[in-house]
């Protein structure tokens, strides 16, 4: 079943120069592809609409003034199951808690900075795949 998702390497990454990194790990599962892929500064009215159903938590704010700390690099991933894979990749939100092996598992200690956004499902990446990538879809 062919896919599509977004990811977002966080400030984070890009600040400790993990973005080849990362990449190579999605890049070298078979047959999956980077469709697009940009360096770019959010703003605020493309995170709000982004993490909408994170508005009122406690870690709500300081997870958007890290967004807004630095570029990040955007991308559309396409292939075969590829919205749960990445996720799978990625690991859980707690980098604590992910294994080592997944993406917050091997690079994350703080939950905020994690490193990387994966769409959590194929609604989800639709929808954000608007968002970042308009007139692409
Ligand atoms: P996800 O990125 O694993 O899907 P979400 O629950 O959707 O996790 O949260 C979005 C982002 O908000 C996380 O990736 C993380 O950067 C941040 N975040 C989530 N929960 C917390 C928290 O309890 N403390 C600090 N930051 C959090
Ligand atoms: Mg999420």
């Amino acid at each position: 079943m062919t896919q599509r998702t977004l990811v977002l390497l966080k400030p984070d990454a890009v600040r400790r120069a993990l973005v080849g990194e990362i990449v190579s790990r999605i890049e070298r599962k078979a047959d999956w592809r980077i469709t697009a892929l940009e360096l770019r500064t959010l703003d605020r009215a493309t995170l709000e609409t982004h993490y909408a159903e994170h508005v009122g938590r406690p870690f709500y704010e300081p997870l958007v003034e890290f967004m807004l700390s630095g570029p990040v690099v955007a991308m559309v991933v396409e292939g075969e199951r590829v919205v749960e894979g990445v996720r799978t990749l990625t690991g859980p939100t707690d980098p604590i808690a992910a294994a080592p092996g997944s993406i917050r598992g091997d690079y994350g200690t703080i939950v905020r900075e994690n490193l990387i956004h994966a769409s959590d499902s194929e609604e989800s990446a639709e929808r954000e795949l608007k968002i970042f990538f308009p007139g692409s879809f």
